[in-house]
């Protein structure tokens, strides 16, 4: 009698242990960056939350640049057809999907980092017709939006005025909005993949480059610059995106769970990018002797005069679904009282 309680509840175990097997799956999320950059500390968090929250049931599986391949496009390409559901596109994600160049304006976020966080999670833009539609078009899904940090330059010169960008050959993530925002600026923006850009600084094919600081750090570009110029003028932001088909596949609990870690995320995606940026700029400092600059409102002025005929642009470039995710942005930022422009 003993013996057939202890078979009857192996057999138990065996059931419980078959059908957890059976529901569990894994999501595989797709990294720009490496490790110890702001999207792979994000996606830490991200996948320690829904591990959690499913109770074990899913398993986030992380691939930091690299793990995937280095060319952006295979990324997205990825993204689009599945195998890889989940993932981030920031600049270079301007060829698959336009209007995504929105976040490459210059002058046109909040100064605030936290605030820009939250106009660019909330339902208001985020699940807009406009900013939806833009990403299902092309099979995906925008499930957040994550600023990873000001935009740096740095260089090999003084950079305080336009005249001082002119010709400068500085190197941009590859969309058209970001050219004409250079191009506005005077320079000669150049495009160069992110893996190679480090030589190309280091043997003069890039005078110049553009990074939030933790990647300054992160990718060593600081050690092959003389100049590092904070002029405020953007935010590095990237896009949290899905597969259309993963997502519309969700359970209403699986969907429920995701949203829910996305509200999370908002509050602790900031925090992650506060403290890597501050941090960083601390490493840099103590291993380098690069000259750090922050330009006064005078400074900025000039630039935010030549960047403010870019928002046309931007517009004339994607049309009028651009057009809309561009005012909701612009109306939220003038509530917030905070404007950058
Ligand atoms: O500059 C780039 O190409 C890359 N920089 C960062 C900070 N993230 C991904 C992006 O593609």
């Amino acid at each position: 009698m003993q013996m057939r309680n202890i078979v009857l509840s192996i057999t138990a175990l065996g059931l419980v242990g078959v059908a957890s097997t059976a529901s569990a799956e894994t999501w595989r999320f797709g990294l720009e960056e490496t490790e110890g950059s702001v999207q792979y500390g994000y996606a830490e968090e991200f996948k320690k939350l829904i591990e959690e929250k499913s109770d074990g049931d899913i398993t986030v599986e992380l691939l930091p640049y690299g793990s995937w391949g280095s060319n952006y496009s295979a990324l997205y390409d990825a993204i689009q057809n599945g195998a890889i559901p989940l993932g981030f596109g920031s600049g270079f994600l301007g060829g698959t999907v336009p209007e995504s160049q929105l976040m490459s304006l210059n002058f046109v976020m909040p100064n605030d980092q936290l605030e820009t966080a939250e106009i660019l999670n909330s339902d208001d833009f985020l699940k807009s017709d406009a900013w939806q539609e833009s990403f299902r078009e092309r099979g995906l899904v925008p499930l957040a939006t994550l600023p990873e940090g000001y935009q740096v330059w740095t260089a090999n010169k003084e950079i305080r005025t336009p005249e001082d960008m002119e010709n400068l050959q500085i190197r941009v993530m590859d969309n058209s909005l970001l050219r004409a925002t250079y191009e506005a600026y005077g320079a000669s923006p150049i495009t160069i993949a992110y893996g190679e850009l480090y030589s190309a600084l280091q043997q003069g094919q890039a005078e110049g480059n553009i990074q939030p600081v933790f990647a300054h750090e992160n990718m060593g570009f600081y050690e092959v610059q003389d100049y590092m110029i904070f002029a405020d003028q953007s935010q590095f932001i990237a896009n949290f995106i899905g597969n259309e088909e993963w997502y519309d596949g969700l359970s209403d609990e699986q969907r429920e769970m995701l949203e829910s870690t996305l509200d999370e995320m908002v509050q602790k995606g900031h925090d992650i990018q506060s403290q890597f940026n501050s941090e960083r700029l601390e490493t840099i400092k103590e291993n380098s002797d690069i000259n750090i600059i922050h330009l006064d409102e005078s400074e900025r002025e000039a630039f935010r005069e030549l960047a403010k005929p870019v928002r046309q642009t931007y517009v004339d470039m994607v049309g009028e679904r651009g057009q809309k995710a561009l005012d909701i942005v612009l109306k939220h930022v003038e509530q917030s009282g905070d404007k950058a422009e």
